[in-house]
């Protein structure tokens, strides 16, 4: 018996999102007929001013839930029934569930940092990192660092407003860690275990690195998010230099279980879905 189930991912500019195809091949496996749709601002000529009109359709239409990506993980927050305690704290949402004429948010985000993280830096040094990036992925990465146990995060942000707000919001609620909004960032690597990186740059459109190579010593570990391409400049020069490193795969994909499980209420087979997002 095949179940047929909808869903959605809405965004700007979202064409080559992979996740449309890793929800549809871990729902073929599983035995669904599972089509995932993008809405793309961009191409209907839309803005998050047609959120309310999006969110009711797709639930006419009967859809499951929806992902929603820049720049709407804000704004969708007004349109929700409830909101689940770390979308909330986060104040962004990649994940709404449709169920019974309500709409639920989530955020997949800093869980799917988290996890990709524990599978590929077991045992990592949490005492001290620098986060490089304050904008919509580096709250999640932040926030999944905290979690995951850092007692000490200097964030960075070429903004540095941006950086110091990130702080001002993680404070209060991880009040055991010391959380600042970092000035000197050769000083801040000399005291880091890790490097977390939550800026575009390294993708195809802002190639380079996001910080002096020479601030990378052996003992850091270095914690990438940009997946496109997954072999970064900063991942080739750190592990060059002999730095233990995450690439930005595991972030794209754990976002992804964490919605397949909300959507479908099945439990998705997480290495599955990782070995088919390397063969994309
Ligand atoms: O949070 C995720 C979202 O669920 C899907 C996505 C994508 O497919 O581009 C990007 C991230 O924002």
């Amino acid at each position: 018996l095949v179940r047929p189930l909808k869903a959605g991912l809405i965004g700007a500019g979202i064409q080559a999102s992979l996740t449309p195809a890793m929800h549809m091949a871990e729902g073929a496996a599983q035995g669904l007929s599972y089509q995932y749709e993008l809405i793309d601002l961009q191409a209907l000529g839309a803005t998050e001013g047609d959120l309310p009109r999006l969110l009711a359709d797709a639930q006419t239409r009967g859809l499951a839930g929806l992902n929603i990506t820049h720049p709407c993980k804000q704004a969708v927050i007004a349109h929700l029934d409830e909101l689940a305690p770390d979308a909330r704290r986060l104040g962004a949402v990649n994940t709404v569930v449709l169920k019974g004429g309500r709409r639920y948010g989530h955020n997949t985000d800093w869980w799917g940092f988290a996890e990709g993280f524990r599978r590929g830096l077991p045992d990592a040094d949490l005492s001290a990192a620098v986060q490089l990036g304050a904008g919509g992925a580096g709250v999640a990465t932040a926030y999944a660092g905290l979690s995951l146990g850092l007692r000490q995060l200097a964030v960075f942000d070429r903004e540095p407003e941006r950086a110091e707000a990130l702080a001002e919001m993680l404070a209060p609620l991880f009040p055991e860690a010391e959380i600042t909004a970092g000035t000197d960032l050769a000083a801040a690597m000399r005291e880091a275990a890790g490097l977390i990186h939550a800026t575009p740059t390294g993708m195809a459109k802002y190639p380079g690195l996001p910080l002096d190579a020479d601030f990378l010593a052996p003992r850091h570990w270095v914690a990438e998010i940009v997946y496109f391409p997954l072999e970064t400049a900063l991942l080739k020069e750190a592990r060059r230099r002999g730095c233990r490193t995450l690439d930005g795969g595991g972030m794209a994909v754990f976002q992804a279980v964490g919605a397949f499980r909300l959507f479908t209420g099945l439990e998705p087979d997480a290495a599955r879905m990782l070995e088919h997002f390397k063969a994309m």
